[in-house]
């Protein structure tokens, strides 16, 4: 049986989430759903696939995630997106990656290497490219891609973070508390692709605010 588990947030994927699932059939990992009760539609979508769902408790994607990893059994967990952006053909890669260097948290990333984006507009971009600087310089982090958060783990070391963030700055909560208690993390090259239909639920403006004011409570708390 596999030691991983596929965290999966979902929010109105009807359309794209089946084809997710469809694309995971040929490999061996668990997948645990994350999404609200009251998200009907994408619940009826996926009725007749192999997976578990966990309902969150609150509202938010880090609630979803937050929720999600805290109920994961097995040794490994990755934050896999139910939008179809992410090729779970590079779980294996970053699986090695984890093994070979001992660390605790590997990141894909779209901005090195061998990788790139065919979901980034201008504006995450910058935005992703300014968070991930800050990153590097405030938190010592030392990835690539700060924000794109298809991100593999140890799930004990990870659930022992005491994460809290409900909204989008999970996305910068994760790494920085990881660093905070010395974990390992690490990249590896991806290849974003296209959402395959619905719409993103991140607000650049909104979101990058709420990203920022994060970044710096967690800078001066430390
Ligand atoms: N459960 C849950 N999932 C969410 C929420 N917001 C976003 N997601 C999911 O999180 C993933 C990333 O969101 P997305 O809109 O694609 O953001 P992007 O990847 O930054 O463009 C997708 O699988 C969404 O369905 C939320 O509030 N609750
Ligand atoms: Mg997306």
């Amino acid at each position: 049986m596999s030691n991983l588990t596929l965290v999966i947030p979902a929010k109105n994927e009807s359309q794209s989430l089946p084809q997710v699932l469809e694309e995971l059939k040929i490999y061996d990992y668990k997948k645990l759903i994350v999404l609200k009760k009251n998200d009907i539609k994408t619940i009826n979508s996926i009725k007749n696939f192999d997976c578990e769902i966990l309902y969150q408790n609150n509202k938010g994607y880090g609630d979803a995630l937050i929720n999600g990893i805290n109920n994961v059994k097995t040794k490994y967990f990755c934050i896999f997106n139910a939008d179809g952006s992410f090729n779970p053909i590079e779980i294996d890669g970053m699986i090695k990656k984890l093994e070979s260097d001992n660390l605790d948290l590997v990141f894909a990333s779209r901005y090195q290497t061998n990788s790139g984006s065919e979901d980034d507009t201008i504006v995450t971009y910058i935005g992703n490219f300014i968070f991930t600087f800050l990153g590097n310089f405030f938190f010592s982090l030392n990835i690539t891609d700060i924000l794109y958060t298809f991100v593999l783990g140890k799930t004990e070391n990870v659930a022992n973070l005491n994460l809290i963030r409900k909204d989008f700055s999970f996305c910068v909560e994760l790494p920085i508390k990881a660093k905070g208690k010395n974990l390992k993390l690490g990249s590896t090259s991806s290849f974003e692709r296209k959402r395959i239909a619905g719409k993103k639920k991140v607000n650049a403006i909104k979101d990058g605010f709420l990203i920022l004011k994060h970044m710096i409570y967690l800078y001066f708390k430390n």
